[in-house]
């Protein structure tokens, strides 16, 4: 049976690492028995970021860096809908930056995939927040000269409840991390490393392939120090799997108006309050 996400024509480059990512995205909706008119998918700018285009599910493509707050916005308005956001390493930490760690501490139950290229890919190769110390690109001729940011890391110690790292060469493994991303109640960070074949000579599938490892199930994401170690590993061996997992009220418990289930857009409107207010402006 054919997939009902679809398949679309992209302007992406052959071998581009954001392929892997949607066909698994499909796949996971479609195992999760989602329909399409039940999922939202979100995103600023970018290469990543046109991932709501060539989805069949509802779309948002907002400005650079500010996916996140358009999902969150969905996901108050309406709580039924499955919120998810695909965007870049440079929308999600960079321009993003503010946006990811403030939603942190908010907990609204929505997933955020980061295909995350190490790189600026849409704009041709500057580098990103995650770009390793010395990437040399054709733009960034004499080597990045800041050190990267790790996102794993600080989505832990802002206070994230479900933090994961996967590969976009490892197809299997991202849909199981998906779908537990999706299934999680409250925000769920999935760093997705994703090869740009274009743009990044250095960190490339045999890159990655040469160092990723599964975690065992022996390994115990619900201690936050060990988190924070596996968090850190990012050199010859990098870890994929959820590396932090911990159950916390979501911004819709937490919140007095949206704690009684019933979505924002089907709660009845008092149309004499909002009238009686207009008045004092006239
Ligand atoms: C506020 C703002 N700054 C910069 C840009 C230019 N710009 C568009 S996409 C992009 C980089 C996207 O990188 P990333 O989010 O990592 O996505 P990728 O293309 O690598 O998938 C930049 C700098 C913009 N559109 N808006
Ligand atoms: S530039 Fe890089 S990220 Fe963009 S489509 Fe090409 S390979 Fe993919
Ligand atoms: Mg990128």
């Amino acid at each position: 049976m054919a997939n009902q996400f679809c398949t679309y024509e992209t302007a992406w480059c052959p071998g581009c690492g954001n392929f892997p990512i949607i066909d698994c995205l499909k796949t996971t909706l479609e195992e999760l028995g989602k329909k399409p008119n039940e999922v939202l998918v979100a995103a600023g700018i970018g290469q990543a970021a046109k991932t709501p285009q060539y989805i069949n599910t509802n779309a948002f493509c907002g400005l650079h860096g500010r996916s996140l707050p358009a999902a969150v916005a969905a996901k108050i308005a309406n709580e039924k809908l499955t919120v998810i956001v695909n965007t870049g390493d440079g929308d999600s930490y960079g321009e993003g930056g503010n946006h990811f760690i403030h939603n942190i501490r908010r907990n609204i139950d929505i997933t955020h995939f980061v295909h995350d290229n190490q790189i600026y890919g849409l704009t041709k190769g500057q580098a990103s927040p995650t770009s390793m110390l010395g990437l040399v690109t054709g733009v960034q001729v004499d080597g990045n000269i800041n050190e990267p940011l790790n996102p794993l890391l600080l989505a832990i110690a802002a206070g994230a409840g479900f933090v994961a790292r996967a590969f976009s060469g490892k197809k299997e493994h991202l849909i199981d991390i998906m779908k537990q991303a999706i299934n999680y109640k409250g925000y769920a960070l999935v760093d997705i490393l994703q090869p740009c074949v274009s743009f990044n000579k250095v960190n490339t599938f045999s890159w990655y392939n040469k160092r990723v490892y599964e975690l065992k199930d022996d390994y115990d994401y619900t201690n936050k120090i060990n988190a924070i170690t596996k968090a850190m590993e990012f050199n010859d061996k990098i870890p994929i799997g959820i590396i932090y997992k911990e159950n916390k009220p979501t911004y819709h418990q937490k919140n007095k108006i949206l704690s009684d289930n019933i979505p924002l857009i089907d709660k009845s409107i008092n149309k004499k309050i909002i009238e009686d207010m207009f008045q004092e402006y006239i």
